[in-house]
């Protein structure tokens, strides 16, 4: 089978909540010599945009999401060991990574995490539903450390709270100790210049990318 056409059925079958199906269209996609990024980027992410979209329109409810993230979950632990060979250069220090306050997709953070740990950084992992005091006293521990800060905000309401990050590092003294880069899929290049935060990056290979770039100093 041509990789298009694994691509299209890889996705096919997350869009339809087939957990089976994703999973073994995941390890044929590998198997086929695709790398984990590249099936990730091209098959399991535009899937979850689809179940979004189709959600918005309710043309799916809850249940259903739930179930496609299921079955991303699974085709993400078929994807992990060829995601931490895939690194693309060797990180120093530590990286605090985390979902804001009253978000809980944590699906994106989590391959975040993972290419950061494959890229050399030390992982923080903070989880979901993060509150600012939180990420300010993880900060402080690791104060006089090489650190950066890693967020994920999915929804717009808590995207908001990034805003509130830069201002508790700043009313604290902390902006400049750490490097700071945020994503998750209403995250834009503007929203990032307007809250004076380091960069972004649209999947978990850039963020590897971008993370490596702005702790090089
Ligand atoms: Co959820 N949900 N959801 N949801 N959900 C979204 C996010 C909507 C956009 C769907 C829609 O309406 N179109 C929407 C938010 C609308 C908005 O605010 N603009 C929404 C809503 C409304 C809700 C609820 C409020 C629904 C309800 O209860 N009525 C509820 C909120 C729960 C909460 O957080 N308090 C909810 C619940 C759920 C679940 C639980 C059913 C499930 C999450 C399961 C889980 O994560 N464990 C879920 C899901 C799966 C989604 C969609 C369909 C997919 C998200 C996803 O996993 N994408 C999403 C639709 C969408 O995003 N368009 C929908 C795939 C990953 C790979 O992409 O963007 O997370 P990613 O991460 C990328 C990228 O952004 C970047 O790299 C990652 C890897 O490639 N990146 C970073 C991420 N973090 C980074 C950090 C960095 O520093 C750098 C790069």
């Amino acid at each position: 089978m041509a990789n298009q056409e694994i691509i299209d059925k890889l996705k096919n079958a997350l869009v339809n909540q087939d957990i089976n199906g994703t999973v073994e269209a995941t390890k044929e996609a590998l198997a086929a010599g695709m790398t984990a990024n590249d099936i990730i980027n091209n098959a399991l992410a535009p899937g979850m945009k689809i179940i979004g979209d189709k959600f918005e329109v309710a043309e799916i409810y809850l249940p259903q999401i739930m179930m496609s993230a299921k079955a991303m979950n699974n085709a993400m632990e078929v994807l992990r060991p060829a995601m931490e060979k895939e690194k693309i250069g060797e990180g120093s220090g530590i990286a605090i990574t985390f979902v804001q306050e009253g978000d809980i997709h944590d699906i994106g953070h989590r391959l975040v995490s993972t290419m950061l740990g494959a890229n050399g950084f030390k992982i923080i992992d903070l989880g979901v539903d993060v509150s600012n005091e939180t990420i300010i006293e993880e900060v402080k521990k690791n104060k006089g450390k090489k650190v950066l800060l890693a967020g994920s905000a999915l929804m717009t309401t808590s995207m908001m709270s990034q805003k509130d990050t830069i201002v508790a590092l700043k009313e604290e003294g902390l902006r400049d100790s750490v490097k700071v880069m945020f994503g998750g899929a209403p995250v834009t290049k503007q929203w990032i210049t307007e809250i004076g935060a380091d960069g972004t990056a649209e999947n978990a290979a850039e963020a590897a990318r971008v993370a490596l770039d702005l702790t090089r100093k």
